[in-house]
């Protein structure tokens, strides 16, 4: 037993824990250069503009590291992940969403999706992360970017994100049009769209 096991950990109702970070993902994983990348944040933004955004102007906003367990609403977590990146809440600052948004539809490459509370959106541990346990995020894990919402289940957590899009109301993403939960608190237990 490692003494990482040893330490009492409190995992949500339904959650059993992993000893090792495993990899969950629909599809391929992407080969994007960096040099093309852009973040769009486009929809209901405040200025009504759709903003590109290149990924020094990601990592030019204030750094940050969380430490998080990662939840997949199939049961797995995985604790103590050491994510390094920009909060939320800067990018939420820098591309202010007009008043009326409510919801974020997360957009990764290949048009994986997922749809996040603006409040969500907007806790203080919520991150665009490009590193995780001190070195850069591997491709696999979602380089070059990936959006941490560390209190919301796996699948909200997009791997290669590509475009954040404000919305006055839940536009339902990959999972949360197959049976799972727009909300998708961990600690509420808002696993299965019937929940709603
Ligand atoms: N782009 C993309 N991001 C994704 C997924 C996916 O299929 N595509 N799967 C999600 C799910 S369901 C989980 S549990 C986590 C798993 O993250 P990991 O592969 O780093 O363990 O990635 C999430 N992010
Ligand atoms: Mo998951």
């Amino acid at each position: 037993m490692s003494t990482n096991d040893a330490l009492p950990k409190t995992l949500p109702p339904g959650q059993r824990r992993l000893r090792e970070h495993v990899l969950n993902h629909y599809g391929r994983v992407p080969a994007r250069s960096a040099d093309v990348w852009r973040l769009t944040v486009d929809g209901a933004t405040q200025d009504g503009a759709v903003h590109s955004l290149r990924l020094a102007d990601v990592h030019a906003l204030p750094r940050t590291t969380v430490d998080a367990d990662l939840h997949c609403v199939g049961g797995w977590s995985v604790t103590d992940l050491e994510w390094e990146g920009a909060s939320t809440r800067d990018l939420l600052d820098l591309v202010p969403p007009a008043d009326e948004v409510t919801h974020v539809l997360a957009v990764a490459e290949y048009g994986y999706s997922a749809t996040v509370r603006l409040d969500d959106l907007a806790s203080p541990r919520s991150m665009l992360a490009w590193r995780l346990g001190g070195a850069a995020l591997t491709a696999e894990h979602g380089w070059p970017l990936r959006l941490v919402v560390p209190h919301l289940f796996g699948y909200k957590n997009v791997k290669w994100l590509r475009g954040l899009h404000y919305h006055s109301d839940a536009q339902r993403g990959f999972w949360e049009s197959r049976g799972y939960h727009v909300g998708g608190d961990v600690w509420r237990g808002e696993r299965y769209s019937y929940q709603e």
